[in-house]
């Protein structure tokens, strides 16, 4: 099977075999100094390991206000069908809920807070839309793991993003320890494109919302970044800590079996320069609230009104 690079810069599945590419873009579309309240070194740091911690980055009001309404949400759908709710596999327990600004005003102002949108709208070098948002509630004792992979994989294949040029802004609603299924990483890995084997499944993300089994890089891919990396790193950190990472960072989670949930609010920030085309393979393009093609607002900050 020939596979053009000039047309397709990133072929993932339908692969014969893996294939690691180099990343085209660059990781900082900006080469200026970033938000005075960044430390000095962050953005070297961000762009050498593909992701940044940030702990205590809200105030301690901030974060009480996130989980009273996390509380709520969470409430508020235990008995849901919506479309919106991914449950963990095997049981009921809530495992996501996505496009959370059409069911909160507290996460869609969270989206527009001049912090979250100033880093992401530095870092992609322009004004910024959320491509996708979600509340992952880890529960304890049934939070299951999410495989290893790179986001704009998915979003590439199967949500037609073009680039590498959107970023993910987690922000850490619970204790995140080594015992309740902290995100893992592979530093440095967003460098470099995992092209995976296996086709997609119509209808794909009804099932790799729960458990992602294609568009995972192969063994043998995780071991070379892994051992290029010199390790994994595990992002640990109160309620709070706030969490960067680029689209194409490799990035997984264990199962939670701590009596503890890990629950943490993900905003995905793509530039207005990278809007959503077709889906790789004539796949059919997924549901608006899992990938956003028509609420593609550009984002005021919060005290833009
Ligand atoms: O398919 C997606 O868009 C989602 N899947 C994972 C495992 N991470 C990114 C995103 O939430
Ligand atoms: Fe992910």
């Amino acid at each position: 099977m020939m596979v053009s690079l000039t047309r397709e810069p990133y072929p993932s599945r339908e692969l014969p075999e893996p294939m690691l590419l180099r990343r085209r873009e660059p990781v900082l579309w900006n080469d200026g100094p970033g938000p005075d309240w960044l430390p000095p070194d962050a953005l070297e740091r961000y762009e050498q390991d593909g992701f940044l911690v940030l702990p205590a980055l809200l105030t301690a009001e901030e974060v009480a206000l996130l989980q009273r309404e996390m509380t709520a949400l969470l409430e508020r759908f235990a008995g849901s069908d919506s479309a919106s709710l991914i449950r963990e596999p095997g049981s009921d327990a809530v495992r996501s809920i996505f496009a959370l600004p059409a069911v909160s005003e507290v996460f869609a102002r969270l989206a527009r807070h001049p912090k979250l949108l100033g880093f992401a709208e530095h870092v992609l070098g322009s004004q910024a839309y959320l491509h996708q948002s979600r509340l992952n509630y880890k529960p304890g004792l049934a939070g299951k793991e999410f495989y290893w992979h790179s986001d704009f994989e998915t979003w590439h294949v199967e949500d037609g993003m073009p680039a590498m040029r959107a970023l993910s802004c987690s922000v850490l609603l619970t204790e995140n320890t080594e015992f309740n299924g902290p995100l893992f990483v592979i530093p440095g890995s967003h460098r470099t494109y995992v092209g995976c084997v296996g086709s997609t499944p119509e209808d794909n993300y009804k099932s790799s919302l729960m458990t992602q089994t294609v568009g995972t890089p192969a063994p043998e891919s995780l071991s070379l970044l892994a051992d290029q990396a010199g390790g994994l790193a595990a992002v640990k950190g109160p309620p709070g800590t706030v969490l960067f990472f680029d689209s194409n960072l490799l990035h997984g989670s264990t199962g939670n079996i701590s009596p503890y949930a890990r629950a943490n609010v993900f905003m995905v920030y793509n530039s207005v320069e990278n809007r959503l085309g077709p889906p790789q393979h004539g796949l059919r393009p997924r549901p608006e609230h899992i990938a956003h093609r028509r609420q593609v607002e550009v984002l005021r900050h919060l005290h833009e009104g």
